[in-house]
């Protein structure tokens, strides 16, 4: 049975570079996750509640786009690696609102550019099947970097004002995703 997988493996349609970037998305993934984790319990730490639900809806979302390039590799009977732990950098990271959320933007846009050396590879060596399925997370990518951005325009607007940080605070706890994740 072992042998037959091992065998099955060999088999993968994908270059294995491509293996080793989708791998390492995956690690991009399950930190932004991990780390929109952290930021939806410092935010409930801090009376945000509203902003603490949606940095765990984004780390949902994070999670659900790690397990999306794990089914693909799967499929293409290739080894999805599983990070071997969750590595905080930031976690030292003070509690600013503006800042927490300029540190989330940088995070994005830097799946992004990881996004784009994924397509520039694919191109590279012909594997149109892995840059149509890259498509998905370009448009994503492009969602939620102009999420941030929004919402940072509106905390500089609000700066320490109480009742324009009530204000995002309560949008942001509601749940307007709705998104195909
Ligand atoms: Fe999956 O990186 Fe953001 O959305």
């Amino acid at each position: 049975m072992l042998k037959e997988k091992k065998e099955k493996k060999i088999t993968s349609v994908l270059h294995k570079e491509i293996v080793s970037l989708l791998n390492e998305q995956i690690w991009l993934e399950n930190h932004a996750s991990f780390y929109y984790l952290n930021l939806s319990i410092e935010f409930s730490n801090n009376g945000f509640n509203g902003i603490s639900t949606f940095f765990l809806n984004q780390s949902q979302e994070e999670r659900l786009h790690m397990t999306k390039i794990i089914t693909y590799l799967l499929e293409k009977d290739s080894i999805p690696v599983l990070p071997q732990y969750n590595f905080m950098e930031d976690d030292e990271e003070e509690f600013n609102i503006l800042s927490l959320f300029e540190n989330s933007l940088y995070n994005e846009k830097r799946i992004t550019t990881f996004l784009n050396k994924i397509i520039s590879k694919c191109k590279e060596v012909g594997d149109y099947t892995t840059e149509n399925f890259m498509q998905w997370f370009i448009i994503e990518q492009r969602e939620e970097e102009n999420k941030f951005k929004e919402i940072i325009d509106d905390l500089k607007i609000v700066g320490d004002d109480g009742s324009g940080l009530y204000n995002i605070n309560k949008e942001l706890g509601l749940d307007i995703s709705g998104e195909d994740n």
